[in-house]
């Protein structure tokens, strides 16, 4: 039965982690897969999630299924946490949460969602976006188109993406990226947000925004902008969340779909077949790291603990991306790589070549994915020098 199954290859970014593991180079450097290191290289647990566990294993009583929607009280502190405490949404009742298993999770309840309840519909994801989107969509059956998002110049090409978007046929999903645009770090401003809601709204096109690292970019409240602007002026919207990245809790497969509709009505209706959709892939999600999440997010001081933590975070980030430049400075290529200081999350498109990615690999032991995409994550004060000259090296 299986002599015909071919092997193919594993996925480009994960396979970032064994060629780096077995390289011997003692100056390495890891800017592939998308996880947050801290100054020593490490991912720790955060402390505010270490000491929710411990209050949860204390209280911890049964461990019987939560249900296909998850647990209620993940869902009570997710909806605010990305809508808003005072949203209108919440308000109205027009916003359904569904725990799923880690952001990836959520995007394919949305994708059988779409191809079993919007049969037809094509998907419409920016070129370039994270390949797994490719995967999950195709997957499930939907036709899946590109619309530009960089130039040749290795810029935001808004121009080319608003035009693209004005040509989409009426009814299809549009995927946006909330923040932290992954791979490219490019983020849409506040003003661009307003001219896509304009587009999304007058082609009656529905959004499916992929919100996975909230409070990587400006903050909190900032990065859901364009998540918060779509949910309160459209009346149909996807949107799925991660708790991943900000909760720094990968592996526990936290994530969360929200499906806005016109009102609560409708909103019950497409929640029961979100259901369907759920229990049809796995019946019930993991539990544990939603329970983390809902006992910090109603926990003030837990809250608050967390909260520093992820500002930790950010600020490291958006601190290194201005050191990269300024270490570049010394050989005129500040210039060039400016687009690092300005862009948001734990991604940058440096604007190497796929050329440059591989010299960078076998001459310096410095692993990034071969579209220059690199984890700013892996900067630190140590590696900057080394990166900069092994950048010029590659730039002669
Ligand atoms: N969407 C994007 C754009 C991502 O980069 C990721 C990251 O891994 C995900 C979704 C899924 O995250 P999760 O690990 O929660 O499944
Ligand atoms: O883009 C990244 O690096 C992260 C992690 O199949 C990731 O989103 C990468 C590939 C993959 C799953 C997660």
């Amino acid at each position: 039965m299986f002599e015909h199954i071919e092997r193919v290859p594993g996925d480009a970014i994960l396979g970032l982690i064994e060629a780096f593991k077995k390289d011997t180079n003692p100056q390495k450097v890891d800017l592939g897969v998308g996880v947050y290191r801290d100054s020593k290289g490490n991912t720790p647990v955060m402390r505010a999630v270490k000491e929710a566990e411990a209050r949860l294993l204390k209280n911890e009583s049964t461990k019987t299924y939560i249900g296909s929607h998850g647990a209620p009280a993940y869902s009570d502190v997710v909806l605010p946490m990305v809508l808003g405490n005072d949203s209108p949404v919440l308000t109205a009742k027009r916003a359904s949460a569904t725990q799923s298993p880690g952001g990836t999770g959520a995007l394919r309840l949305a994708a059988d969602f779409i191809a079993t309840q919007l049969p037809g519909k094509g998907i419409w994801v920016s070129d370039p976006t994270w390949p797994n989107h490719h995967g999950i969509f195709t997957s499930a059956g939907i036709e899946l188109h590109k619309y530009p998002y960089v130039d040749a110049d290795n810029r935001l090409d808004f121009t080319g993406m608003l035009a693209a978007l004005k040509k989409i046929p009426e009814g299809d999903v549009v995927v946006l990226h909330a923040c932290c645009h992954n791979p490219t770090g490019f983020d849409l401003s506040q003003a661009q947000w307003q001219e896509v809601l304009d587009v999304l709204s007058e082609r009656n096109l529905l959004p499916l925004v992929d919100f996975a690292y909230q409070g990587f970019g400006e903050g909190l409240d900032e990065d859901a902008y364009g998540v918060r602007l779509l949910a309160e002026k459209l009346d149909e919207v996807i949107i799925t969340s991660s708790c991943s990245k900000n909760f720094g809790i990968y592996c526990e497969r936290t994530g969360c779909l929200i499906m806005v509709a016109k009102d609560t009505e409708q909103m019950e209706n497409v929640r029961s077949q979100v259901a369907i959709v759920a229990r049809e892939n796995y019946s019930n999600p993991p539990a544990h790291g939603g329970a983390i999440v809902s006992e910090i997010l109603s926990d003030a001081e837990l809250t608050a603990m967390w909260r520093e933590e992820l500002t930790e975070m950010r600020d490291r980030i958006n601190t290194l991306r201005r050191d990269f430049v300024e270490a570049l400075k010394p050989y005129g290529l500040d210039q060039k790589y400016a687009c690092v200081a300005e862009q948001r999350g734990m991604f940058s498109y440096t604007g190497l070549t796929p050329e440059q990615v591989d010299r960078l690999r076998d001459e310096f032991g410095i692993y990034m994915v071969r579209s220059g995409r690199a984890n700013v994550a892996g900067f630190s004060h140590e590696n900057l020098p080394y990166l900069a000259k092994a950048i010029a090296a590659v730039n002669d």
